[in-house]
Protein backbone atom coordinates (compact mmCIF):
# COMPACT_ATOMS: atom_id res chain seq x y z
CA UNK A 1 0.00 0.00 0.00
CA UNK A 2 1.07 3.75 -0.14
CA UNK A 3 2.89 6.07 1.98
CA UNK A 4 0.70 9.10 2.83
CA UNK A 5 -1.89 8.78 5.37
CA UNK A 6 -3.99 10.47 6.61
CA UNK A 7 -6.57 10.68 10.12
CA UNK A 8 -9.55 13.12 10.51
CA UNK A 9 -11.27 14.39 13.55
CA UNK A 10 -14.37 16.52 14.57
CA UNK A 11 -18.47 16.21 15.10
CA UNK A 12 -20.14 18.07 13.12
CA UNK A 13 -21.08 20.94 15.92
CA UNK A 14 -18.55 20.40 17.85
CA UNK A 15 -15.44 23.15 17.97
CA UNK A 16 -13.62 22.33 15.09
CA UNK A 17 -12.54 19.59 12.57
CA UNK A 18 -8.97 18.82 12.16
CA UNK A 19 -6.56 16.15 9.92
CA UNK A 20 -3.24 14.57 10.20
CA UNK A 21 -1.36 14.01 7.44
CA UNK A 22 1.82 12.04 7.41
CA UNK A 23 3.89 10.98 4.49
CA UNK A 24 4.00 14.36 2.43
CA UNK A 25 7.53 14.64 1.95
CA UNK A 26 10.07 17.60 2.88
CA UNK A 27 10.68 20.54 0.55
CA UNK A 28 6.78 20.43 -1.08
CA UNK A 29 6.04 24.49 -1.40
CA UNK A 30 2.32 24.74 0.25
CA UNK A 31 0.54 27.34 0.09
CA UNK A 32 -2.51 27.48 2.72
CA UNK A 33 -4.09 30.10 0.46
CA UNK A 34 -4.73 27.37 -1.97
CA UNK A 35 -6.52 24.67 0.76
CA UNK A 36 -8.82 28.01 1.11
CA UNK A 37 -10.11 28.31 -1.74
CA UNK A 38 -10.51 24.67 -1.79
CA UNK A 39 -12.28 24.85 1.01
CA UNK A 40 -14.14 27.44 -0.04
CA UNK A 41 -15.32 25.61 -3.39
CA UNK A 42 -16.92 22.94 -0.98
CA UNK A 43 -19.09 25.12 0.23
CA UNK A 44 -21.10 26.02 -3.36
CA UNK A 45 -23.35 24.57 -4.92
CA UNK A 46 -27.55 25.62 -5.93
CA UNK A 47 -29.08 23.74 -3.03
CA UNK A 48 -27.03 23.65 -0.15
CA UNK A 49 -28.90 24.48 3.10
CA UNK A 50 -28.21 26.97 5.97
CA UNK A 51 -25.37 25.49 7.17
CA UNK A 52 -23.14 26.80 4.42
CA UNK A 53 -24.81 30.69 5.48
CA UNK A 54 -22.88 30.41 9.01
CA UNK A 55 -19.79 28.53 7.93
CA UNK A 56 -16.63 30.24 6.07
CA UNK A 57 -14.76 27.24 6.46
CA UNK A 58 -10.42 28.30 6.68
CA UNK A 59 -7.71 25.98 7.37
CA UNK A 60 -5.06 26.84 9.88
CA UNK A 61 -2.11 24.65 9.58
CA UNK A 62 -0.74 23.74 13.35
CA UNK A 63 2.41 21.28 12.43
CA UNK A 64 4.59 19.96 9.40
CA UNK A 65 5.00 23.96 7.49
CA UNK A 66 7.54 25.89 8.14
CA UNK A 67 8.32 29.45 5.81
CA UNK A 68 5.88 28.12 3.10
CA UNK A 69 7.71 24.69 2.97
CA UNK A 70 6.77 21.17 4.43
CA UNK A 71 9.01 19.68 6.58
CA UNK A 72 8.37 16.02 6.50
CA UNK A 73 6.88 15.72 9.91
CA UNK A 74 2.99 15.25 10.02
CA UNK A 75 0.74 18.34 9.01
CA UNK A 76 -2.05 19.15 10.95
CA UNK A 77 -5.08 21.39 9.78
CA UNK A 78 -7.59 22.82 11.65
CA UNK A 79 -11.10 24.10 10.80
CA UNK A 80 -13.17 25.69 13.11
CA UNK A 81 -16.90 25.38 13.18
CA UNK A 82 -18.44 28.65 13.35
CA UNK A 83 -21.86 27.43 14.34
CA UNK A 84 -20.09 25.81 17.38
CA UNK A 85 -21.00 28.76 19.85
CA UNK A 86 -24.56 27.84 19.03
CA UNK A 87 -24.04 24.21 20.37
CA UNK A 88 -21.80 24.42 23.03
CA UNK A 89 -24.43 22.87 25.75
CA UNK A 90 -25.42 20.35 23.16
CA UNK A 91 -22.39 19.39 22.35
CA UNK A 92 -20.57 19.96 25.68
CA UNK A 93 -17.20 17.65 26.22
CA UNK A 94 -18.16 17.87 30.44
CA UNK A 95 -21.14 17.91 32.29
CA UNK A 96 -24.82 15.63 32.37
CA UNK A 97 -26.52 14.62 28.99
CA UNK A 98 -29.33 16.82 27.85
CA UNK A 99 -32.84 16.25 25.67
CA UNK A 100 -32.15 19.48 23.57
CA UNK A 101 -32.06 18.19 20.20
CA UNK A 102 -32.46 14.92 21.49
CA UNK A 103 -32.76 12.71 18.20
CA UNK A 104 -34.83 8.97 18.68
CA UNK A 105 -36.21 8.75 14.95
CA UNK A 106 -33.66 7.70 12.91
CA UNK A 107 -34.03 8.80 9.49
CA UNK A 108 -34.22 5.73 6.58
CA UNK A 109 -30.32 6.35 4.39
CA UNK A 110 -28.86 7.91 7.45
CA UNK A 111 -26.23 5.86 9.48
CA UNK A 112 -28.59 6.90 12.78
CA UNK A 113 -30.35 3.52 13.49
CA UNK A 114 -26.90 1.16 12.62
CA UNK A 115 -24.80 3.40 14.67
CA UNK A 116 -27.33 3.64 17.42
CA UNK A 117 -27.95 0.01 17.70
CA UNK A 118 -23.93 -0.78 16.94
CA UNK A 119 -22.51 1.40 19.24
CA UNK A 120 -25.56 1.46 21.86
CA UNK A 121 -26.48 4.72 21.80
CA UNK A 122 -30.37 6.35 22.92
CA UNK A 123 -29.38 9.60 21.55
CA UNK A 124 -29.08 9.31 17.23
CA UNK A 125 -27.21 12.85 17.74
CA UNK A 126 -24.35 10.96 18.73
CA UNK A 127 -24.51 9.33 14.86
CA UNK A 128 -24.94 11.95 13.29
CA UNK A 129 -22.85 13.93 14.69
CA UNK A 130 -19.81 12.18 13.12
CA UNK A 131 -21.67 9.97 10.12
CA UNK A 132 -22.02 14.21 8.84
CA UNK A 133 -20.86 15.02 5.73
CA UNK A 134 -19.38 17.97 7.89
CA UNK A 135 -16.14 15.29 8.41
CA UNK A 136 -15.75 16.32 4.15
CA UNK A 137 -14.14 19.58 4.95
CA UNK A 138 -10.90 17.64 6.34
CA UNK A 139 -11.00 15.78 3.43
CA UNK A 140 -10.98 18.65 1.04
CA UNK A 141 -8.21 20.20 3.21
CA UNK A 142 -6.10 17.11 2.73
CA UNK A 143 -6.73 17.09 -0.95
CA UNK A 144 -5.27 20.55 -1.51
CA UNK A 145 -2.30 19.74 -0.01
CA UNK A 146 -2.26 16.46 -2.35
CA UNK A 147 -3.10 18.43 -5.16
CA UNK A 148 -0.29 20.78 -4.91
CA UNK A 149 2.19 18.12 -4.57
CA UNK A 150 0.66 16.64 -8.00
CA UNK A 151 0.41 19.85 -9.74
CA UNK A 152 4.23 20.19 -9.37
CA UNK A 153 5.02 16.94 -11.28
CA UNK A 154 1.79 18.59 -14.12
CA UNK A 155 -0.73 16.06 -12.42
CA UNK A 156 -3.97 18.48 -12.64
CA UNK A 157 -7.11 17.13 -11.27
CA UNK A 158 -11.04 18.11 -12.05
CA UNK A 159 -14.34 17.19 -11.37
CA UNK A 160 -18.06 18.76 -13.23
CA UNK A 161 -21.70 17.41 -12.22
CA UNK A 162 -23.24 14.94 -14.98
CA UNK A 163 -26.32 15.12 -13.61
CA UNK A 164 -29.22 15.89 -10.56
CA UNK A 165 -32.02 13.12 -10.57
CA UNK A 166 -33.70 13.00 -13.91
CA UNK A 167 -31.41 15.75 -15.42
CA UNK A 168 -28.50 14.58 -17.46
CA UNK A 169 -25.77 16.74 -19.76
CA UNK A 170 -23.96 13.51 -20.41
CA UNK A 171 -24.84 13.23 -23.97
CA UNK A 172 -23.54 17.11 -24.27
CA UNK A 173 -20.18 16.08 -22.99
CA UNK A 174 -18.36 14.13 -25.89
CA UNK A 175 -16.79 16.71 -27.75
CA UNK A 176 -15.75 18.83 -24.46
CA UNK A 177 -12.72 18.80 -23.42
CA UNK A 178 -12.38 17.19 -19.94
CA UNK A 179 -9.75 20.19 -18.55
CA UNK A 180 -12.31 22.37 -20.46
CA UNK A 181 -15.48 20.50 -18.43
CA UNK A 182 -13.81 21.40 -15.47
CA UNK A 183 -13.34 25.28 -16.12
CA UNK A 184 -16.68 25.40 -17.17
CA UNK A 185 -18.39 23.75 -14.01
CA UNK A 186 -16.13 26.41 -11.90
CA UNK A 187 -18.82 29.05 -13.20
CA UNK A 188 -21.94 27.00 -12.70
CA UNK A 189 -23.96 26.92 -9.55
CA UNK A 190 -24.17 23.55 -10.22
CA UNK A 191 -21.32 22.37 -11.60
CA UNK A 192 -22.25 21.49 -14.47
CA UNK A 193 -20.08 22.24 -18.06
CA UNK A 194 -23.15 23.25 -20.03
CA UNK A 195 -23.93 26.66 -19.00
CA UNK A 196 -27.05 27.05 -20.95
CA UNK A 197 -28.41 23.83 -19.19
CA UNK A 198 -28.09 25.73 -15.35
CA UNK A 199 -31.55 27.32 -14.98
CA UNK A 200 -33.34 23.77 -15.66
CA UNK A 201 -31.10 22.36 -12.85
CA UNK A 202 -31.87 25.34 -10.61
CA UNK A 203 -35.71 25.19 -11.75
CA UNK A 204 -35.38 21.29 -10.42
CA UNK A 205 -33.93 21.72 -7.46
CA UNK A 206 -35.99 24.83 -6.55
CA UNK A 207 -39.31 21.87 -6.83
CA UNK A 208 -37.70 19.67 -4.89
CA UNK A 209 -37.20 22.46 -2.19
CA UNK A 210 -41.03 23.18 -2.23
CA UNK A 211 -41.37 19.77 -2.33
CA UNK A 212 -39.48 18.79 1.15
CA UNK A 213 -37.81 16.72 -1.17
CA UNK A 214 -33.97 16.25 -1.81
CA UNK A 215 -31.88 14.75 -4.67
CA UNK A 216 -28.98 13.11 -6.27
CA UNK A 217 -26.98 12.71 -8.76
CA UNK A 218 -23.37 11.96 -11.00
CA UNK A 219 -20.21 13.56 -10.99
CA UNK A 220 -17.01 13.10 -12.79
CA UNK A 221 -13.48 13.09 -11.35
CA UNK A 222 -10.61 13.03 -13.40
CA UNK A 223 -6.84 13.90 -13.58
CA UNK A 224 -4.66 15.01 -16.66
CA UNK A 225 -1.05 14.32 -17.23
CA UNK A 226 -0.85 11.34 -14.85
CA UNK A 227 2.43 8.91 -15.94
CA UNK A 228 2.13 5.54 -16.38
CA UNK A 229 2.88 2.58 -14.20
CA UNK A 230 0.86 3.87 -10.46
CA UNK A 231 -0.64 1.13 -8.59
CA UNK A 232 0.16 -2.36 -9.85
CA UNK A 233 -1.40 -5.27 -10.64
CA UNK A 234 0.58 -7.89 -8.54
CA UNK A 235 -1.67 -7.71 -5.34
CA UNK A 236 -5.19 -6.95 -5.14
CA UNK A 237 -5.03 -4.16 -2.55
CA UNK A 238 -2.28 -2.61 -4.90
CA UNK A 239 -4.74 -2.08 -7.84
CA UNK A 240 -5.24 1.56 -8.10
CA UNK A 241 -8.71 1.35 -9.59
CA UNK A 242 -9.61 -0.40 -6.76
CA UNK A 243 -8.08 1.58 -4.27
CA UNK A 244 -9.75 4.96 -5.96
CA UNK A 245 -13.18 3.23 -5.97
CA UNK A 246 -12.65 2.71 -2.18
CA UNK A 247 -11.49 6.27 -1.68
CA UNK A 248 -14.68 7.48 -4.06
CA UNK A 249 -17.35 4.94 -1.94
CA UNK A 250 -16.03 6.59 1.31
CA UNK A 251 -17.42 9.54 0.82
CA UNK A 252 -21.29 10.24 2.38
CA UNK A 253 -23.98 9.15 0.28
CA UNK A 254 -21.99 7.55 -2.47
CA UNK A 255 -24.14 4.30 -4.08
CA UNK A 256 -21.52 3.77 -6.92
CA UNK A 257 -18.50 4.29 -9.01
CA UNK A 258 -17.21 3.60 -12.65
CA UNK A 259 -13.75 3.85 -13.91
CA UNK A 260 -14.28 5.07 -17.80
CA UNK A 261 -16.88 3.64 -19.45
CA UNK A 262 -17.48 1.72 -16.69
CA UNK A 263 -20.95 -0.06 -16.79
CA UNK A 264 -21.59 0.45 -20.97
CA UNK A 265 -18.30 -1.59 -21.38
CA UNK A 266 -20.37 -4.15 -19.76
CA UNK A 267 -22.49 -4.00 -23.26
CA UNK A 268 -19.49 -3.95 -25.94
CA UNK A 269 -17.92 -6.79 -27.94
CA UNK A 270 -14.47 -6.60 -26.91
CA UNK A 271 -13.07 -5.18 -30.32
CA UNK A 272 -15.49 -1.72 -29.29
CA UNK A 273 -14.40 -1.86 -25.55
CA UNK A 274 -10.57 -1.53 -25.78
CA UNK A 275 -8.08 0.96 -26.61
CA UNK A 276 -6.13 0.46 -29.40
CA UNK A 277 -2.13 1.25 -28.76
CA UNK A 278 -0.47 3.82 -30.86
CA UNK A 279 3.37 4.72 -31.03
CA UNK A 280 4.59 8.22 -31.68
CA UNK A 281 8.26 9.66 -30.76
CA UNK A 282 7.20 12.38 -28.88
CA UNK A 283 4.19 11.19 -26.58
CA UNK A 284 5.64 7.47 -26.61
CA UNK A 285 2.85 5.05 -26.39
CA UNK A 286 -0.29 6.36 -26.23
CA UNK A 287 -4.44 5.43 -27.15
CA UNK A 288 -6.67 7.16 -29.39
CA UNK A 289 -9.66 6.28 -27.19
CA UNK A 290 -9.91 6.56 -23.21
CA UNK A 291 -12.68 4.22 -22.62
CA UNK A 292 -10.46 2.51 -19.94
CA UNK A 293 -10.44 5.66 -17.79
CA UNK A 294 -6.64 5.60 -17.51
CA UNK A 295 -6.49 2.49 -16.07
CA UNK A 296 -5.05 -0.95 -17.41
CA UNK A 297 -4.43 -4.04 -14.58
CA UNK A 298 -4.79 -1.52 -11.82
CA UNK A 299 -1.83 0.37 -13.25
CA UNK A 300 -2.02 3.85 -14.87
CA UNK A 301 -1.77 3.85 -18.85
CA UNK A 302 -0.59 7.90 -19.47
CA UNK A 303 -4.78 8.25 -20.19
CA UNK A 304 -6.25 10.50 -18.12
CA UNK A 305 -8.01 9.33 -15.24
CA UNK A 306 -11.81 9.23 -15.17
CA UNK A 307 -14.02 8.49 -12.12
CA UNK A 308 -17.91 8.40 -12.47
CA UNK A 309 -19.43 8.08 -8.78
CA UNK A 310 -23.55 8.13 -8.00
CA UNK A 311 -25.07 9.84 -4.96
CA UNK A 312 -28.11 9.18 -3.64
CA UNK A 313 -30.54 11.83 -2.05
CA UNK A 314 -29.98 12.97 1.34
CA UNK A 315 -31.92 11.09 3.63
CA UNK A 316 -33.12 14.42 5.93
CA UNK A 317 -36.45 15.08 3.56
CA UNK A 318 -38.17 18.33 5.24
CA UNK A 319 -41.21 17.72 3.72
CA UNK A 320 -44.16 17.15 6.35
CA UNK A 321 -44.82 13.41 5.63
CA UNK A 322 -41.35 12.75 5.97
CA UNK A 323 -40.39 8.41 5.56
CA UNK A 324 -41.83 5.94 7.55
CA UNK A 325 -39.52 5.51 10.47
CA UNK A 326 -39.55 3.79 14.56
CA UNK A 327 -39.34 5.71 17.33
CA UNK A 328 -36.06 3.66 19.25
CA UNK A 329 -37.68 4.43 22.62
CA UNK A 330 -41.53 3.49 22.67
CA UNK A 331 -40.73 1.15 18.94
CA UNK A 332 -43.98 2.71 18.21
CA UNK A 333 -44.17 4.25 14.69
CA UNK A 334 -43.26 7.67 14.21
CA UNK A 335 -41.94 9.74 11.25
CA UNK A 336 -38.65 10.48 10.81
CA UNK A 337 -36.95 13.27 12.13
CA UNK A 338 -35.83 16.36 10.41
CA UNK A 339 -32.27 18.24 10.63
CA UNK A 340 -31.42 21.33 8.83
CA UNK A 341 -29.96 19.74 5.51
CA UNK A 342 -29.09 20.10 1.87
CA UNK A 343 -31.10 19.74 -0.99
CA UNK A 344 -28.83 18.47 -2.87
CA UNK A 345 -24.97 18.03 -2.70
CA UNK A 346 -23.96 17.08 -5.51
CA UNK A 347 -21.66 20.14 -6.63
CA UNK A 348 -20.07 19.89 -3.69
CA UNK A 349 -19.68 16.12 -3.48
CA UNK A 350 -17.38 16.48 -6.59
CA UNK A 351 -15.05 18.82 -5.08
CA UNK A 352 -15.16 16.03 -2.32
CA UNK A 353 -14.14 13.58 -4.92
CA UNK A 354 -11.33 15.57 -6.37
CA UNK A 355 -9.57 15.64 -2.72
CA UNK A 356 -10.23 11.74 -2.65
CA UNK A 357 -8.51 10.82 -6.00
CA UNK A 358 -5.73 13.90 -5.21
CA UNK A 359 -4.86 11.80 -1.88
CA UNK A 360 -5.44 8.58 -3.94
CA UNK A 361 -2.81 9.09 -6.52
CA UNK A 362 -0.51 11.67 -4.30
CA UNK A 363 -0.12 8.12 -2.29
CA UNK A 364 0.47 5.98 -5.66
CA UNK A 365 3.32 8.92 -6.56
CA UNK A 366 5.25 8.59 -3.49
CA UNK A 367 4.85 4.61 -3.23
CA UNK A 368 6.57 4.53 -6.52
CA UNK A 369 8.83 7.38 -6.25
CA UNK A 370 9.94 7.70 -2.79
CA UNK A 371 8.79 9.77 0.43
CA UNK A 372 11.39 11.90 1.78
CA UNK A 373 13.05 14.98 0.16
CA UNK A 374 10.46 16.18 -2.65
CA UNK A 375 13.37 17.74 -4.87
CA UNK A 376 14.87 14.68 -5.59
CA UNK A 377 11.58 12.69 -5.62
CA UNK A 378 10.47 15.34 -8.34
CA UNK A 379 13.64 14.92 -10.40
CA UNK A 380 12.90 10.96 -10.32
CA UNK A 381 9.25 11.67 -12.00
CA UNK A 382 11.28 13.65 -14.71
CA UNK A 383 13.54 11.00 -15.44
CA UNK A 384 10.87 8.61 -14.99
CA UNK A 385 8.69 10.38 -17.30
CA UNK A 386 11.62 10.49 -20.06
CA UNK A 387 12.32 6.94 -19.86
CA UNK A 388 8.42 6.12 -20.39
CA UNK A 389 8.63 7.66 -23.75
CA UNK A 390 12.03 6.09 -25.07
CA UNK A 391 10.80 2.64 -23.51
C1 LIG B 1 -22.41 19.78 5.94
C2 LIG B 1 -22.79 20.23 7.15
C3 LIG B 1 -24.01 19.74 7.78
C4 LIG B 1 -25.08 19.43 6.74
C5 LIG B 1 -24.58 18.50 5.64
C6 LIG B 1 -23.19 18.78 5.19
O1 LIG B 1 -24.38 20.75 8.66
P1 LIG B 1 -25.72 20.83 9.54
O2 LIG B 1 -26.08 19.41 9.92
O3 LIG B 1 -25.34 21.70 10.69
O4 LIG B 1 -26.75 21.48 8.64
O5 LIG B 1 -25.50 20.62 6.14
O6 LIG B 1 -24.59 17.16 6.06
C7 LIG B 1 -25.65 16.37 5.76
C8 LIG B 1 -26.64 16.75 5.00
C9 LIG B 1 -25.63 15.02 6.32
O7 LIG B 1 -26.68 14.33 6.23
O8 LIG B 1 -24.63 14.62 6.84
C10 LIG B 1 -21.18 20.27 5.30
O9 LIG B 1 -20.36 21.00 5.90
O10 LIG B 1 -20.97 19.92 4.12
Amino acid sequence: MGRIRFLNAGESHGPALTAIIEGIPANLKLSLDYINTELSRRQKGYGRGGRMKIEKDQAKILSGVRFGYTLGSPITLLIENRDWENWTDIMSVQGQPTEKREIVHPRPGHADLVGGIKYGFKDLRNVLERASARETTTRVAVGAVCKQLLEDIGIKIGSYVVSIGELSVRELLEFIPLEERGKRAEDSEVRIPIPEEDEKFKKLIDLAKQEGESLGGVFEVFATGVPIGLGSYVQWDRRLDGRIAQAMMSIQAMKGVEIGEGFELAKKFGSQAHDEIFYDKERGFYHKTNRAGGLEGGVTNGEPIIVRVAMKPIPTLMRKKSLHSVDIKTKKPFLAAKERSDVTAVPAAAVVGEAMLAFVLADAVIEKFGNDNWIEIKRRVEEYRDYTKSF
